[in-house]
């Protein structure tokens, strides 16, 4: 059975879905502060969970016979820029508790996202290797880098079977993401289609490491599928699939809407992405557990703006 905390977030709603796909409703566990997506909500059980209250996650475990928590639930980027302090709490203090009851083997397996926050500005930028100086500017890349650390830790001093991925900035239509950077990258779509303009926070062109939500949940569970032995970095695997900037997602979206209008308007993200990486080198999960991405930009604005047209 599976704990999913943080469902009722971007990756959490779409992970929790796909895991509900592939292993059935009954035997995954959504929870999160708050109430999810009316989909999410009548496809199988939901708890009010705070990731952070270790006790409350303990008796949910032991409930449903829970034997892997995906830990999704965590502060983004441009938020935990505004509150730092709850920002380390909640992205620190869960991991904490939930790899302790991994290590007090209440659970089997943990599967935690890091990021490509990680990375800061004294980091190559272009092909950012599995492997390079590391030290983040932003409080979330603080976080998730420290994560890292305490995973590789419980995985060599406890046996901890935790795994992790450096996802980029994902892309996604079903849930609005909260507090990221990358977030533009979603707007854009919605506000293309309802105003055929669009105010984007970041310069036309600055370039980050994108993936589709699809690749990204398939990620998750092959590298979670993956045998033990296959799983060779446990502090996180770079991950990757496109890169683009505003203006080339722009000029995508204006071969399916001719007339759409993007104007820049940089706010205190750009300094955010601006210590990021363009582009990241996954030769690592490509090799270890056979990773590869499904969709290009072309295709993920293909898929996105047709989901969007079909809800209307
Ligand atoms: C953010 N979407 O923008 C997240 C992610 C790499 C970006 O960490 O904070």
């Amino acid at each position: 059975v599976i704990l999913v905390l943080g469902a009722s977030g971007q990756i959490g709603t779409e992970l929790t879905q796909k895991l509900r796909k592939t292993y059935g409703n009954a035997n995954v566990i959504a929870s999160d502060i708050r109430k999810g997506s009316d989909e999410l909500m009548a496809s199988g059980p939901f708890e009010i969970i705070d990731a952070t209250d270790k006790q409350t996650i303990l008796e949910t475990v032991i409930k449903y016979k829970v034997t892997q928590v995906y830990l999704l639930a965590a502060m983004l980027s441009a938020t935990a820029e505004k509150m730092p302090q709850k920002a380390w709490n909640l992205n620190m203090n869960s991991l904490l508790g939930v790899l302790d009851l991994a290590k007090e083997k209440h659970i089997e397996q943990v599967y935690w996202p890091s990021s490509i926050a990680v990375f800061g500005p004294l980091t190559p930028k272009e092909n950012t290797p599995q492997q390079t100086v590391m030290q983040p500017s932003t409080v979330y890349g603080i976080s998730k880098v420290s994560g890292e650390f305490w995973c590789n830790y419980y995985h060599e001093k406890f046996g901890v079977d935790v795994r992790s991925l450096r996802y980029p900035g994902i892309i996604s239509w079903k849930t609005k993401p909260g507090g990221g950077t990358t977030d533009y990258a979603v707007d854009i779509y919605f506000k293309a289609l309802e105003d055929k303009k669009f105010e984007c926070f970041l310069s036309e062109n600055t370039r980050l490491p994108m993936m589709y939500m699809n690749d990204a949940v398939d990620a998750t569970i092959q590298l979670m599928q993956a045998k033990p032995e296959d799983v060779k970095i446990r502090t996180a695997y770079n991950l990757s699939a496109i890169d683009f900037t505003p203006k080339e997602i722009a000029e995508e979206i204006k071969k399916h809407i001719p007339d759409f209008e993007i104007s820049y308007n940089p706010d205190f993200r750009q300094a955010i992405a601006d210590s990021w990486p363009s582009s990241i080198d996954d030769s690592e999960a490509r090799k270890d557990w056979n990773w590869k991405h499904n969709f290009d930009l072309k295709s993920m604005t293909e898929d996105i703006l047709n989901s969007l047209k079909e809800q209307e």
